[in-house]
């Protein structure tokens, strides 16, 4: 990331300020919560993707970093309700704010983040932008909710479920991140939807070592490890599980993890069905497929080569968080 770090560092810096200037608030716990999150160390991955997108097409303007700190604010958002939605304790190595301030305020907080997105777009004056963006929020919000449902019923999904589940929850939004570059630098609808493809491989390979890494991580990730067990999500580790196991073992599965009474001993239970399958493997494997996958979408793109390899790097990095 260091050297993807140094290309973008002035931009970066703008979409920060940009970002600082659009926390000020009348009601001093507005800022107090957005600061905490917004400046909290996250990775800036989605910003980054609009800036390169715009760049791979020798943009120069002024637009792109404010639609990429929109794209952040649309993203902080998210994570403010996702950690009410799910409980959580711990984002970024932290206390989450849901947690320190409640989940009204995180709500709340949530809602003027995702305000001043609209704001951020509105000024960069380009309704196409403005259009993809928007259209990603709806699905984002839209596919929560269709997870909730799915939590309720308590029964096994499949992989195809799964794959619709995560491309709302995470790859619509780099999606439309990498779509929103592409736009800015003025190019047509065929180069827009293949940045957008592009930038929804990644979100599902970044997904993907997310639910991987809430069983296998070997380290500290800044959040808690075993989330989604202890919410009973059913997330692709458990699906390619399921589909190796013996029906014993798929009966323990589904007995543990849709229980109400949940415990570590339930989660190294589980665990220990994912390595007798050797799931971690199968997992990398799978991700590996779908970095060559969006490589192949890199390189029918008609863009300045330094930046593919910038974008093509985060794919790699993307899978590489697992290891
Ligand atoms: C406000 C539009 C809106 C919707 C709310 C709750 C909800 C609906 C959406 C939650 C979606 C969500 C949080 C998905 C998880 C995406 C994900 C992989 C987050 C982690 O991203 P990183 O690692 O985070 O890029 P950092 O900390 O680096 O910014």
């Amino acid at each position: 990331m260091k050297d993807l770090d140094h290309v973008l560092r002035h931009d970066v810096k703008k979409v920060n300020e940009i970002i600082l200037s659009h926390l000020r608030s009348k009601e001093e716990l507005v800022e107090v919560v957005s600061e905490y999150l917004v400046n909290s160390g996250g990775k800036r991955i989605r910003p980054k993707l609009t800036i390169l997108c715009s760049k791979l097409f020798g943009y120069d303007g002024a637009e792109d970093v404010k639609l990429a700190a929109a794209v952040e604010f649309i993203h902080a958002a998210t994570l403010l309700h996702d950690d009410v939605v799910d409980n959580s304790a711990m984002r970024r190595f932290k206390d989450s704010a849901n947690i320190i301030w409640g989940n009204k305020t995180s709500i709340l907080v949530g809602d003027f983040l995702f305000a001043q997105s609209f704001k951020l777009m509105v000024s960069a004056g380009s309704i196409d932008a403005l259009r993809v963006l928007a259209n990603a929020s709806a699905i984002i919000a839209e596919g929560e909710v269709v997870q909730l449902v799915k939590l309720k019923e308590k029964l096994m999904i499949s992989h195809e479920e799964y794959d619709q589940i995560i491309l709302a929850k995470t790859a619509e939004l780099f999606g439309a991140a990498c779509a929103a570059g592409g736009i800015i630098a003025g190019q047509n609808d065929t180069v827009v939807s293949a940045l957008k493809e592009f930038g929804a491989k990644l979100g599902f390979i970044f997904q993907i070592a997310d639910d991987m890494l809430d069983y296998f991580a070997a380290s500290d990730i800044g959040k808690n490890i075993g989330d989604d067990f202890a919410e009973g999500k059913i997330t692709l580790p458990i699906i390619l599980a399921s589909n190796k196991a013996s029906s014993e073992e798929k009966e323990l599965l589904e007995n543990i993890l849709f229980s109400e009474n949940k415990d570590l001993a339930g989660f190294h239970a589980v665990l220990a069905v994912l390595k007798k399958y050797e799931i971690d493997v199968a997992l990398r494997d799978y991700m590996q497929g779908l970095v060559r996958e969006g490589e192949a979408l890199l390189e029918a793109i008609d863009g300045d080569e330094n930046y593919k390899k910038h974008l093509s790097f985060l794919l790699h990095y993307a899978a590489a968080r697992v290891n």
